[in-house]
């Protein structure tokens, strides 16, 4: 009998073994990116392009964050004029309406994600960041655990970094973490974390841009983390923020790099 053309163990051979060699490939990395959602993703894009060795880490397994719902899960994003030319470099179809750029989600989170990993960035999805390496007063590296170990005591491993980006949104998890575990003073007014304002679009638009950079050694904020950590206002669903922050982290970054 002529052996059959898909063998199960040959296909198991190959995910574990091409999986297992690109973890191995990405143990050091100049960027290891927490959160998947749109700055993250932006900021995985520009990186990347420019040839830096960069991972994103997102515990969830569908990347994206809050970019697919929209507003109250009304799958258009709205985009201000400032972001165009960002919404053009990912190749993001849009109406544009007065001022402001409509997409569609789906499509936008998509492009964001194609343009990323095209460029090189690799995704480790359904991979959580629960903690970072820290020594002589820098974050060095992100302690990982699958996601879906849950409560089961699952010991982490980790990856050595050069530079680590909260992209957590809300949550703000690795400054929250880093702070938590740590007797650090960040780079903020009271040099703890200020915590999120309510609603202003305007104003948080604005200041997620300021608010995007390094706020202890090795570690930089970007997106609804940056605004939590600095405490600024939560812009809504409003998206043009995220791509210029993921943008700014992406460019203060290769500077230094
Ligand atoms: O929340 P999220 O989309 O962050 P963002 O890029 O964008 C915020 C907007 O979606 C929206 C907004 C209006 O513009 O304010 O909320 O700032 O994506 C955060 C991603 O981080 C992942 C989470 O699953 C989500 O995909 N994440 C959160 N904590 C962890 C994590 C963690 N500890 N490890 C890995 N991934």
């Amino acid at each position: 009998m002529p052996a059959p053309m898909l063998q199960e163990r040959e296909i198991t051979r190959l995910i574990v073994e091409e999986y297992m060699n690109e973890l191995l490939a990405n143990l050091e990395l100049d960027v290891a990116i927490v959160g998947a959602g749109p700055s993250g993703l932006t900021a995985a894009y520009y990186l990347a392009s420019e040839g830096k060795k960069v991972a994103i880490f997102d515990r969830k397994l569908s990347i994206g964050g809050g970019m697919w719902a929209g507003g109250m899960l009304f799958n258009k994003i709205v985009v201000q004029d400032g972001a165009r030319e960002i919404l053009d470099n990912f190749e993001i179809k849009y109406k544009k309406i007065g001022n402001y750029y409509v997409t569609d989600s789906v499509h936008a989170v998509t492009a964001l994600a194609y343009h990323a990993t095209k460029a090189g960035a690799k995704v480790f999805n359904a991979i959580g960041s629960e903690d970072v390496i820290v020594k002589d007063g820098r974050v060095r590296g992100l302690v990982i655990n699958w996601s879906v170990v849950d409560n089961l005591p699952v010991d982490p491993l980790s990856v050595l970094t050069k530079y680590v980006i909260d992209a957590t949104g809300h949550e703000s998890e690795v400054i929250h973490t880093l702070v938590a575990k740590n007797n650090v003073k960040l780079a903020t007014p009271s040099g703890g974390i200020e915590g999120e304002q309510s609603m202003d679009a305007e104003t948080a638009e604005r200041l997620v841009v300021e608010n995007s950079r390094e706020v202890y050694p090795g570690v930089y904020v970007t997106g609804m983390a940056a605004n939590a950590v600095f405490g600024s206002p939560r812009m809504g669903p409003i998206f043009g923020g995220m791509l210029l922050s993921g943008k700014k982290v992406a460019m203060d970054i290769l500077d230094k790099l």
